[in-house]
């Protein structure tokens, strides 16, 4: 029973228990929480009618999806998606919680323009934030997710422009401190915060840039969870991999990619940490696997930390392009859907192969 637990709500072995739950039996997250105008925008390139019943029944194609729980262990829903349901009245909640499929819930207000930062954003979401909380744990939400993004501006950095290096000591310290008063908040509530600060992968950027900036954030990130009092056994960590721009004219061989990202996680992650569950940022799914794979490969036996996935266009967008809003084609899908997160599963188990599929 995802949904519910004989263990008080808010108590440290129930967040310990769900954050083991998620990263148990080599699974993975998937994450659906696109909000609308994400999901809208995916859907206009296909060119699916952008609307709510079609969000609606590209939720239920996704969580109705057969042996889906064979690779995931939690999915993330967006708040229009936690209160629908599949055509015949199920909700979408009870019906991962009948699969063995953990729900959690995307509870950041998005990615605003910071103040005095031109190309900065700082996410927000905290007021108010308690109760949703609250809201969301009796539903039978179990986990939470609050992203924060940084951009790498190499012009910036090359030439040094005071108060223009991007990512900004402003811009890191204000998203780090807003994703540790949400993970304590999630905490308090007895859900498991996902903690994600993602590097993204526009731009030019070296490899080694990226290597430095997920660093610095990184850093910021735990000393910020630490001084708000938050449990790092209690919180799963959503990062980006180390990963040259897509503009960058050196793009690095999987290997190279996957000894950075270790490294750099080596670095800043405490043991305590259950797990991290990286996003795919914008790499095509196979790329997403391999990296992924080559880390679990080559660091498996010798890391603190499970290495897994919390996909979202990486392994549903695929799925979207068979889909294309047409009934018909809702199995096909869902089979691309399977294979996606399969493929993932075994990336994380270091025996993935793109030739196999
Ligand atoms: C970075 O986005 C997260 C992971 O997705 P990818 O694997 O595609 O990188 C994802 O959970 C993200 O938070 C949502 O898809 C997008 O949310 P918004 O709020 O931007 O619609």
């Amino acid at each position: 029973d995802s949904g519910s637990s004989s263990q008080a709500i808010g108590s440290t072995s129930h967040l310990l228990e769900t954050a083991k739950r998620l990263m148990a039996d080599d699974k993975g997250l998937l994450a659906m929480d696109e909000s609308v105008a994400t999901c809208n925008r995916r859907f206009a390139k296909l060119g699916i009618a952008q609307s709510l019943e079609m969000r609606r029944a590209y939720r239920e194609l996704i969580v109705t999806t057969p042996r889906l729980s064979d690779s995931i262990s939690g999915a993330i829903l967006f708040d229009e998606t936690i209160h629908q349901h599949t055509q015949d009245g199920t909700p979408f909640i009870n019906v991962l919680i009948d699969a063995g499929i953990i729900p959690g819930i995307k509870v950041d207000a998005g990615a605003v323009d910071m103040a005095g930062h031109p190309g900065e954003k700082v996410t927000e979401g905290l007021d108010g934030l308690r109760e949703r909380l609250e809201a969301y744990a009796l539903m039978g939400a179990r986990f939470a997710k609050w992203r924060a993004v940084f951009s790498i501006d190499v012009d910036a950095i090359q030439t040094r422009v005071i108060n223009r290096v991007t990512p900004s000591i402003a811009c890191i310290e204000a998203n780090a401190h807003a994703l540790a008063r949400y993970a304590a908040l999630c905490q308090e509530a007895g859900l498991v915060p996902i903690v994600e600060p993602e590097v993204m992968i526009n731009g030019s950027h070296t490899l080694q840039q990226c290597a430095q900036v997920t660093e610095s954030v990184l850093q910021a990130v735990f000393q910020h969870l630490n001084e708000q009092g938050v449990l790092l056994e209690g919180l799963l960590l959503k990062p980006s991999m180390v990963l040259p721009g897509l503009l960058c004219p050196v793009q690095e061989s999987v290997e190279t990619v996957a000894d950075m990202t270790v490294s750099c996680l080596l670095r800043t992650v405490p043991a305590a940490v259950p797990g991290i569950a990286f996003l795919s940022g914008g790499q095509t799914p196979e790329m997403a696997s391999a990296r992924l794979n080559a880390m679990n490969s080559r660091y498996k036996s010798r890391l603190p930390w499970a290495l897994t996935f919390s996909f979202s266009r990486a392994i549903e967008l695929p799925a979207l392009e068979v889909w294309l809003g047409q009934d018909d084609n809702v199995e096909a899908a869902q089979k691309v859907l399977q294979q996606g997160a399969a493929n993932d599963k075994a990336a994380r188990r270091g025996e993935y192969s793109a030739a196999a599929n």
